[in-house]
């Protein structure tokens, strides 16, 4: 897979010449470690430490794409004014860039299932008219007993769509996800 780093941004996008694809979710969700599963290179960084990535990362892949790493959301340890700033961040990415975002991908944690700020993200989506497919990560973690309920959890705002189970840690859902990024026309 050829990947590399463009640039980390606050509102400086690179030009809309090629479709973006996006990883969004609460901050430790696992959106890098998604990344560098998908693209095989630990190109995105990892951290423990959650609500570490504070701007938006721009990779190109394949001369064909862009992945965005977006920040995550729903750390309680974060201050207002990071969270106002965060708000701010999205929402000007959303509207500048809502055109050319051919896909977002919703991480859900498979064991933490779906949470009120995710649904704030759907509402924000739906609002913006960007699509979106839910996928929930880290299913190593989870029992089959959790993932159940995690999926019947996102039906309900997906409704027949398609949801992607996934690791990181053990390759899955890898071919599913490139085929997304690098199949459908923007
Ligand atoms: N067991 C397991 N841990 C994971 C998986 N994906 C991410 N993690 C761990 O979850 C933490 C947050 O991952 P990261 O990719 O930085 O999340 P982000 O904040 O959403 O970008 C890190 O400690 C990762 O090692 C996975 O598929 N399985
Ligand atoms: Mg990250």
């Amino acid at each position: 897979m050829k990947v590399r780093f463009l640039k980390s941004t606050y509102d400086d996008f690179p030009p809309p010449e090629h479709p973006e694809v996006v990883f969004a979710g609460r901050s430790n969700v696992g959106k890098s470690s998604l990344i560098n599963m998908v693209v095989g290179q630990n190109i995105a960084r990892v951290s423990k430490d959650p609500g570490r990535t504070r701007m938006i990362n721009y990779f190109l892949l394949e001369d064909t794409v862009y992945l965005v790493d977006v920040p995550g959301y729903g750390f309680a340890r974060v201050p207002k004014e990071e969270r106002e700033r965060w708000r701010k961040m999205m929402e000007n990415y959303f509207k500048e860039r809502k055109d050319n975002i051919k896909l977002l991908f919703l991480l859900i944690d498979s064991v933490a299932g779906v949470q009120r700020l995710d649904e704030r993200m759907v509402e924000w989506l739906q609002f913006y008219g960007i699509p979106f497919e839910v996928v929930l990560t880290k299913t190593d973690k989870a029992t089959q007993k959790e993932i159940a309920r995690t999926l019947s959890q996102v039906k309900r705002f997906v409704g027949d769509g398609a949801i992607i189970l996934s690791s990181a840690k053990e390759g899955k859902g890898k071919r599913e996800i490139l085929g997304r990024i690098l199949g459908r026309k923007p």
